[in-house]
Parts: structure tokens; C-alpha cells; sequence
């Protein structure tokens, strides 16, 4: 039996094909495109025909190619979402959560709700790139266009209404928006008021890991749409071998370095909130309290200027480069707000380092060096609050997605750590989509995921050295 897997990236959307052999899962990747955020109006926005031309595509081939295929279920990236009017077209394009409007109407925000008002409202870290800074900003800048949105749906919802007609509200993307109360189980209706965000938009947060309905998209009605975590790190989390004896860590690292901890509870302490500690929600009943930390954007956003000024900008290379080249013995602390906006990243990191270190004779390689040492003491900073305060030590960090690839960085983060770093699966998001999917289909026992991932996931433990 087959699972589809829709997970979408801030940078590139794939469709996986995953199959149930024996005793593992074998993927195939069937359609890969890169996509990004472009202006619109003034406004960074997402091309959301374009993601679903390419999403239908890519299903069409997938079922052409496993006629097996049973399920389907969509992921995203986090705290965006989409208003429809009353006919349910989309009223602006999908605004991009990077854009700068919630920085312009921050003090207005927090005139309504403080951060730490959030905080106790949410258990979310408050943040401008979150759901409810978002709609309040929209509210704000474009009143007319607000006059004609009848629903929100989150990114992934939005998806899954196009593929099945029906509406939902999914937990785990819903943590992500700073408008639930803790835990992720209701909407906190004081927050919408607060904020003068009409509550009927937005229907009730539902439960994953859940049948959704029939595919009613031509050509794909042999699929069950099902929600198997619509958030792509609550997928990615779903495919982490878990020892139920002790605290699971991980890093999941991809755009994002999103570095966290499962548990059944939030973490809701003051110590908490000022380590800037995000609750967020599994695709299951728990939750993942985690910090999100800029992360290999910064790296993306470099070989993107690199590529424009015509030197070397390919991954492989540039690793090697930064594996070859010596510690500039310096560091910049990647939560600084510069790095998470888009444009001149280089100039931008040595710009952070050009008064303890000559810059004007590094080249590439020294870069990747500098931003990869500078994410792996970063992630010990995170991982020594993380477990400070869940009060449990880390013997292993489980480091998932994209950056599993990255040997540099899984070696120098498990050097920096002081404990072994499992890399891998690569693709988490697809995989816990596929393992969920499986399960929700009842063609995969639950008690079976372990063996499951280990056999399918071909992790590489990363020792620290010296
Ligand atoms: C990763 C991710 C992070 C989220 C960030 C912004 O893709 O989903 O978890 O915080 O994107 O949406």
C-alpha cells in the first residue's frame, strides 16, 4: 500500500510516493518544485495557483506511477494561513509570514496584547511572523479587503479543502499562530477579541491523525484525504524513533532550525517564556516545546547572493570548502532580526563579525564555516535551556531533515554538544506523513513505527571528537 505525501517547504514543495515493504518504507520522490515568496502589491506573497498546479501534478503522476495508492495528506510550513470570501476564493494572495507588515503594526499590536499576555494566552512565543500578528496586520493595512474574507484557513487546510471540500482547522498548524489557548485544543476566543479578529473566521481546532473524506480533484479519486499532521515539523517529529524511557531531543533542520523536545505537556513556565520557549502541537495528542531558530536560511539566502554575483554557490562544494577551511574562531548569534529578512546575507554576516575579524579576504568557504560553527553554539544554547528546563539530560540529539545531509554541521554540532548527533531521515516531514498515514488507513500498526523508521530511515551517528 501507498501513502502520498504533500510537503510543503518555504522554499521547495515535493510530492512523496511511500510505499509499506515488509518491514520498511520505501519512498520516491515524484515531483520536486522550488518555489518563493514574490511582491505582490507591495506585499511578499505566495503563489498558491502555482503551489496547487504543481501539488495536482504531482498526485496525478504519483497515482499513474502507484496504483496503489490509498491516501493523501498535505503539510506546510508554519503560522501561514489563507482568507477566503464567501465563495471560498482566495481574497488576497497568500501573504508570506517574512513580510514586514507585522513589524509596522508591532507597537499597535502590543497595545492590545503585551508578549507576555501572549505568552499566557497562547503558550507560543510571541513573534511578528505568527498567525494572529499576521491577521492583525491585515486587519490593519487592508480593511477592504478584510471586509470580504467569510474564512481562514491555515496553509495546509487550504490545501486539503481544494483536494477534499471539506474544512478543517488542524491542530498542529493552529499552535503554530499564537490564537490557541496552551496545548492547542481550543481557539482562545480573548485573543481574537482582543485583537478585533472576527472569530467567524475560523471554525473549531480539530484533532489530527484523522480521515478527512473522499479526493474529489478529477483523476485522483482513488485517494483518501486524511490529516497526518498539517504542520511539516509535526509530521517530521512522527518520524523520530522514540525511547519512551527517556526525553527525546531533536532538531529538525531544515530553513528552520526548529530544536525541541516531545512531551504531553507544555511548558508554560515564566523561565520558560523568556527563554523564548514555543509550545507547538504534534500531529498526535502531544506536544513538541521547542525554540525556532533562524537557520539554514542563512545559508540559502548566501548562495543565493553568490549565485547572483557568479561564484561558487553549490552545496557539496561549498561544505567542502568550509570542512577544509580553519575556525575564524569567532561567532554571530543567528537570532539577531537581520538574518531572518531576505537580501545581501553575506554582507550581512560578516557585517556581524568584521570588528573581532578581518573580512575582507575571506571567501566562501570561510563563510559556511563561520555560520555553521555559529548554529551549532546556538544549538547548545538551546539545548542547555531545553533541558534546564524539562529538568532532563540529553544523552543523544536526533538531528532530521535537510540538514541531516550536512555532515559539517552534524559533526560540528555534536563536537559542540559534547553527545552523540543521529542524523537522519532526511526527509522527516514526508516520512511521518507517510508513517501516520499509513496508521490512520489502519494498514500500519502503530506499535510497529520504531523498527519501521530504523529499518527505513538510514541514520549516521555523528561522535564528538576531542
Ligand atoms: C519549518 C517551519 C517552522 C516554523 C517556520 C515558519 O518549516 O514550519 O516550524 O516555525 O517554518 O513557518
Amino acid at each position: 500500500m501507498t501513502a502520498l505525501a504533500v510537503d510543503l517547504g518555504s522554499s521547495s514543495g515535493r510530492i512523496v510516493a511511500a510505499t509499506l515493504r515488509g518491514d520498511r518504507i520505501e519512498e520516491v520522490e515524484v515531483r520536486r518544485f522550488p518555489h518563493q515568496a514574490r511582491f505582490v502589491d507591495g506585499y511578499l506573497s505566495w503563489d498558491l495557483d502555482f503551489i496547487w498546479d504543481e501539488v495536482v501534478a504531482g498526485l496525478r503522476e504519483a497515482v499513474a506511477r502507484f496504483p496503489d495508492a490509498i491516501s493523501v495528506s498535505v503539510d506546510t510550513w508554519g503560522v501561514d494561513s489563507v482568507t477566503l470570501d464567501a465563495d471560498d476564493h482566495p481574497v488576497t494572495p497568500g501573504r508570506a509570514y517574512r513580510d514586514e507588515r507585522t513589524t509596522r503594526t508591532l507597537a499597535a499590536y502590543r497595545k492590545r496584547i503585551s508578549d507576555e499576555e501572549t505568552w499566557a494566552a497562547s503558550g507560543i512565543a510571541p513573534a511578528t511572523i505568527n498567525t494572529a500578528n499576521q491577521l492583525f496586520a491585515f486587519l490593519q493595512e487592508e480593511p477592504d479587503a478584510a471586509r470580504r474574507v467569510a474564512t481562514v484557513l491555515h496553509l495546509p487546510d487550504y490545501f486539503t479543502f481544494l483536494l477534499s471540500g471539506q474544512k478543517r482547522w488542524s491542530r498542529s498548524h493552529v499552535s503554530t499562530g499564537a490564537l490557541a489557548r496552551p496545548g492547542a485544543h481550543e481557539f482562545n476566543d480573548e485573543v481574537f477579541e482582543a485583537l478585533g479578529i472576527p472569530r467567524s473566521w475560523f471554525g473549531d481546532v480539530t484533532a489530527e491523525h484523522d480521515i478527512v473524506g473522499p479526493c474529489v480533484v478529477d483523476g485522483l479519486g482513488q485517494l483518501t484525504v486524511v490529516r497526518a499532521g498539517s504542520h511539516d515539523t509535526a509530521c517530521a517529529v512522527h518520524a523520530l524513533q522514540r525511547d519512551t524511557a527517556q526525553e527525546s531531543y531533536f532538531l529538525s533542520c531544515g530553513s528552520w532550525s526548529v530544536l525541541g523536545v516531545l512531551r504531553d505537556e507544555p511548558l508554560l513556565s515564566r523561565e520558560a517564556y523568556q527563554l523564548g520557549l514555543t509550545n507547538e502541537a504534534r500531529g498526535d495528542a502531544g506536544l513538541r516545546p521547542l525554540f525556532n531558530i533562524t537557520g539554514l536560511w542563512i545559508l540559502q539566502e548566501c548562495q543565493r547572493q553568490w549565485r547572483a554575483e557568479g561564484k561558487t554557490h553549490d552545496i557539496v562544494e561549498l561544505i567542502e570548502q568550509a570542512a577544509a577551511a580553519p575556525s575564524l574562531g569567532v561567532i554571530f548569534n543567528p537570532d539577531e532580526p537581520q538574518f531572518a529578512l531576505p537580501e545581501g546575507m553575506v554582507d550581512r554576516v560578516l557585517d556581524a563579525v568584521s570588528d573581532r575579524v578581518g573580512v575582507d579576504t575571506l571567501r566562501e568557504g570561510d563563510v559556511v564555516r563561520l555560520v555553521l560553527e555559529s548554529l551549532a553554539a546556538r544549538y547548545v544554547r538551546g539545548m542547555n535551556d531545553l533541558t534546564a528546563l524539562t529538568g532532563a539530560p540529553a544523552t543523544q540529539l536526533n538531528l532530521m531533515g535537510g540538514g541531516s545531509r550536512n555532515a559539517l554541521l552534524c559533526q560540528l554540532t555534536a563536537d559542540a554538544l559534547g553527545i552523540p548527533v543521529i542524523a537522519g531521515p532526511n526527509e522527516a516531514s514526508a516520512l511521518g506523513s507517510a508513517i501516520a498515514q499509513l496508521e490512520i488507513m489502519g494498514v500500519l500498526d502503530p506499535a510497529r513505527r520504531n523498527d519501521i523508521i530504523g529499518a527505513t530511515a538510514h541514520t549516521i551517528e555523528y561522535r564528538p571528537r576531542g
